[in-house]
């Protein structure tokens, strides 16, 4: 289902540390269509939300005191497979168990500073994707030849 989207956020840790064109480029490079993208510094009640399944563990208000801690880039990517391909493309929660070659195993040292949210089911996705955009900021648009941008 090419028509699949992903929630990917960089954390403030990601922005911080100037790692914003790297990531995009690789989910960029991979073929997945940027269909939504915001810098936007939540707030706690929203980092909560974001994480409200990891209410009742330990870390859960360092985790949302850091979401909220700077501006994060809120990004939806489509294509086929996108969630799982970008949780692969992630790497493990904690970057020291990241393989090289994933964004936190190349980025990355501690889970807390771990720089990058993706997805993790369709189910997470749609809530995700709703929770941090309005509809009308979710773009359709198809890839067309690169000619035509490039000349008139
Ligand atoms: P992921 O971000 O890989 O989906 P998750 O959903 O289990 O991982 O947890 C969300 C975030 O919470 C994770 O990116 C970093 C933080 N976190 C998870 N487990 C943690 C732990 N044991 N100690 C501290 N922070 C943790
Ligand atoms: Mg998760």
């Amino acid at each position: 289902d090419s028509t699949e989207r992903s929630y990917i956020m960089l954390k403030p840790d990601a922005v911080q540390r100037g790692l914003v064109g790297e990531i995009v480029q690789r989910f960029e490079k991979r073929g997945f269509k940027l269909v939504a993208l915001k810098l936007v510094t939540p707030s706690l009640e929203m980092a909560q939300k974001h994480y409200y399944d990891l209410a009742e563990r330990p870390f859960f208000p360092t985790l949302c005191k850091f979401l909220s801690s700077g501006p994060v880039v809120a990004m939806v990517f489509e294509g086929e497979d996108v969630i799982r391909q970008g949780r692969r493309m992630i790497g493990a929660t904690s970057p020291l168990a990241a393989d090289p070659g994933t964004i936190r195993g190349d980025l990355a040292i501690i889970t807390g500073k771990n720089i990058i949210h993706g997805s993790d089911s369709k189910e997470s996705a749609e809530a995700e994707i709703a929770l941090w955009f309005k509809p009308e900021e979710l773009n359709s648009w198809k890839k067309t030849d690169v000619e035509a941008w490039v000349y008139e």
